[in-house]
């Protein structure tokens, strides 16, 4: 279980258990924060592209609507404590992203979730998505936090070759299982390109 400041989840919410070596001795770079708990599932899949790629990370809830305080709180000290990117997550009227996005001038990158109070998703989408001009969130796809993760690493590793190494090692991992496929393919399926 981990012990980690970095993990600002009350213990008993925290319904996975991360390994905190990589994390515990490091400050985080990556702040993820999600409307509710309930989010948590979607999101974990951010902390897990995170932990393979070697990047430490932080997460906790923070609610634009029933915490408006905490998220101007952690926007406007994000920066200062040392994080360089923010996952935003949230469901049904998503501002938060948005509102993180108009408080502090790191990159933001929102993910949608498909909640329970959520219309298909696309109100989740549309409220991310449709940011006024001046204000970007990065926005992905619906409940796609592990492209969430992946784009925060990327924004690191402009700045840090460990990580853009690690991502370059992802990316040929990604190469290899589609041609693995190719090659299991041919024997059903003959195509005139791969002869
Ligand atoms: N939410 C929470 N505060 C503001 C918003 N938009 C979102 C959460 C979650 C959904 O409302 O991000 O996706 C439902 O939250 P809950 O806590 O009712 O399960």
């Amino acid at each position: 279980m981990c012990t980690s400041s970095h993990y600002a989840l009350p213990q008993k919410e925290n319904k996975f258990h991360l390994s905190c070596s990589i994390m515990a001795t490091t400050k985080p770079l990556v702040g993820i924060i999600m409307g509710s708990d309930s989010d948590l599932p979607v999101m974990q899949a951010a902390t897990e592209i995170l932990k393979e790629l070697n990047i430490s990370f932080e997460l906790t809830i923070v609610s634009a609507h029933r915490t408006p305080q905490r998220m101007m709180d952690y926007a406007g000290n994000a920066k200062e404590r040392g994080l360089k990117v923010i996952i935003a997550g949230a469901g049904g009227a998503a501002h938060l992203p948005g509102m993180i996005a108009s408080i502090t001038t790191l990159p933001v990158i929102g993910v949608p979730i498909k909640s329970s109070n959520s219309i298909d998703g696309w109100d989740s989408v549309l409220s991310i998505l449709q940011m006024p001009n001046g204000v970007p969130v990065a926005t992905v796809a619906l409940n796609a936090a592990k492209n969430a993760g992946i784009l925060a690493a990327q924004i690191i590793g402009t700045n840090d070759l460990t990580v853009s190494a690690a991502l370059s090692k992802y990316k040929q991992t990604l190469n290899s299982e589609v041609l693995n496929k190719v090659e299991k393919l041919k024997a059903d399926w003959k195509n005139e390109f791969d002869i």
